[in-house]
């Protein structure tokens, strides 16, 4: 067999969260199950909240490099838009290690990139995948005969001359069964910290996890790649099955990335049903206006410890913008009610909004303010990501990715801000910071994370 040995890599990129790299270990996985030697080194955890210096990432891959056997191993790295740039940089210094070794890439910015290996930035990389979701057994038998897998659909590769793309456009159904995801692949579990502390312990032990039933969202919020799909999610049994075995590994406790968990409330209902059978404990992200009192309870009497909200903005005009307008009251009264019902509160707001004004921001800070409970408060800044209406207000501005983005360190204390291309400069984001910081400092039931 050709190649022996699968490397996927995050890049080297300063996340806000450490958070389990699924897709890779799903690739892994497959890999594996095909013969294939297969590992995941997740650079980004590595560098999670702080800057990345060179050395570290270089000496943590080098470590790494000198466990692979064979002369012509396969390297898989996984970009978003923020880190493309890394992962650059860490395609160059895997092709100047290996010479012969097959690099190739894929993740969320791929997705809007159709032309990425024809640039001469992108030139270590023999083939890219700018697919959702990986065909993971074609993709793994692919990478077992060390050939690019130029009959899957949505593939670009490298020819002698040219770049070659796979011909076959369009997408892969969504599965019906979750894909096998073992994290005995990753190199370092250790380093998953999650967005809420508490749950590190859980992490070192390796009893916890992420893991996700659904990918789409109805909504068309202007900033977010995941809106406008009605998709339904995996089939139920599939989710059962993989919700069992997660609790029979002795899984602790489970963070669901469905980008709106509760927008389906006959699936929430029925996943619900599952989850009331389960020992472990878990959290979710959805939005304010897809809970009710009744869903809260029966989340709560079903595991649920804390829940992560898109509130967004406290203010009117913002929400407008980027269309998600619900009240402030009924913002209020959900958080309320879930602290009520005795399930955690977390909460993502965003800043930096165009032409967002002192007034706008105040008007999200007395609405965290307003609150009385205790809430943990994930700011961002407004990013521009390919394929979203954000870009397309851009009016033609190129964006381009694999230049450096938005890299000075205020951007670390926001979530989407590091790497990311804003509207606003990061003068405005150090005057938000130093808001945020005062009333953090100021309301006791207010912790940033
Ligand atoms: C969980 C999650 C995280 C976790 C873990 C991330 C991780 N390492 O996977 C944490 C909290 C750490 C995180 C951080 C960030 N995230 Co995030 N995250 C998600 C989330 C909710 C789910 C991702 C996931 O697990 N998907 C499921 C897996 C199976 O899919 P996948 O990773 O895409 O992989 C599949 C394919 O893409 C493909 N594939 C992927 N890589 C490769 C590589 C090769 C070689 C091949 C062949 C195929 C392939 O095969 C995989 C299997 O089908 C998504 C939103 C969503 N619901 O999709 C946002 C999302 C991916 N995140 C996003 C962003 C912006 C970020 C941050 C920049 C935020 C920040 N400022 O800190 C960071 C960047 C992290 C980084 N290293 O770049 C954006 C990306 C947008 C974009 N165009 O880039 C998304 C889409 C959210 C959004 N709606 O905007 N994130
Ligand atoms: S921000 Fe949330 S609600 Fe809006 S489209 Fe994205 S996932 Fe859906």
């Amino acid at each position: 067999m050709e190649g022996n040995t699968a490397v996927f890599f995050t890049p080297p990129f300063p996340s806000h969260f450490a958070g389990m790299p699924c897709g890779l270990l799903e690739l892994a996985t497959a890999c594996r199950n095909v013969g294939i030697n297969s590992k995941v080194v997740d650079l980004s955890s590595a560098a999670c909240g702080s800057t990345v210096r060179r050395d570290d990432w270089i000496s943590r891959t080098d470590t790494v490099l000198r466990q692979v056997d064979g002369d012509s191993p396969f390297f898989g790295i996984s970009a978003t838009s923020p880190s493309v740039f890394d992962a650059l940089e860490l395609g160059r210094f895997l092709r100047a290690s290996r010479p012969t070794s097959t690099i190739a890439i894929g993740g969320p910015h791929l997705v809007h990139d159709p032309q990425f290996l024809a640039d001469p930035r992108a030139s270590a990389f023999d083939w890219a995948f700018h697919g959702r979701e990986a065909p993971l057994r074609q993709m793994a038998a692919a990478i077992a005969s060390g050939s690019a897998p130029a009959n899957i659909a949505q593939v670009s590769y490298r020819n002698t001359t040219d770049v070659r793309n796979s011909g076959r456009a369009g997408h892969h159904p969504t599965r019906k069964a979750l894909p096998e995801m073992d994290h005995r692949l990753l190199q370092d579990a250790s380093l998953y910290i999650f967005a809420n502390r508490e749950l590190a312990e859980y992490a070192q032990e390796g009893k916890t996890t992420q893991v996700y039933t659904s990918k789409g969202c109805p909504y068309t919020c202007r900033f977010c790649v995941a809106g406008r799909s009605r998709t339904k999610g995996y089939a139920l049994k599939a989710v059962e099955t993989r919700l069992r075995e997660l609790d029979a590994s002795g899984m602790r406790f489970v963070f669901f990335d469905d980008p709106t968990f509760t927008w389906d409330r006959e699936r929430t209902t029925a996943v619900l049903k599952i989850l009331s059978s389960l020992s472990f404990r878990w959290a979710c992200q959805t939005r304010v206006d897809c809970v009710s009192e009744e869903l809260l309870h029966d989340m709560r009497d079903a595991g649920c410890d804390y829940i992560f909200y898109g509130l967004e903005s406290g203010s009117t005009r913002i929400k407008k913008f980027i269309r998600k307008d619900i009240s402030n009251r009924r913002i209020r009264q959900a958080v309320l009610a879930t602290h009520a019902v005795g399930i955690k509160v977390a909460v993502s707001v965003i800043f930096g909004v165009p032409r967002e004004s002192p007034e706008d921001v105040q008007a999200t800070l007395d609405l965290l303010s307003s609150m009385s409970v205790p809430i943990r408060v994930s700011p961002s800044f407004y990013a521009v990501y390919p394929g979203t209406d954000a870009e397309k207000d851009l009016a033609g501005e190129a964006l381009d990715y694999l230049a450096q983005q938005s890299r000075e360190s205020v951007w670390l204390e926001f979530d989407d801000g590091y790497g990311a291309h804003h509207v606003l400069p990061a003068s405005h984001a150090q005057y938000v910071l130093g808001k945020l910081t005062d009333l953090a400092g100021s309301v006791d039931d207010l912790m940033l994370l």
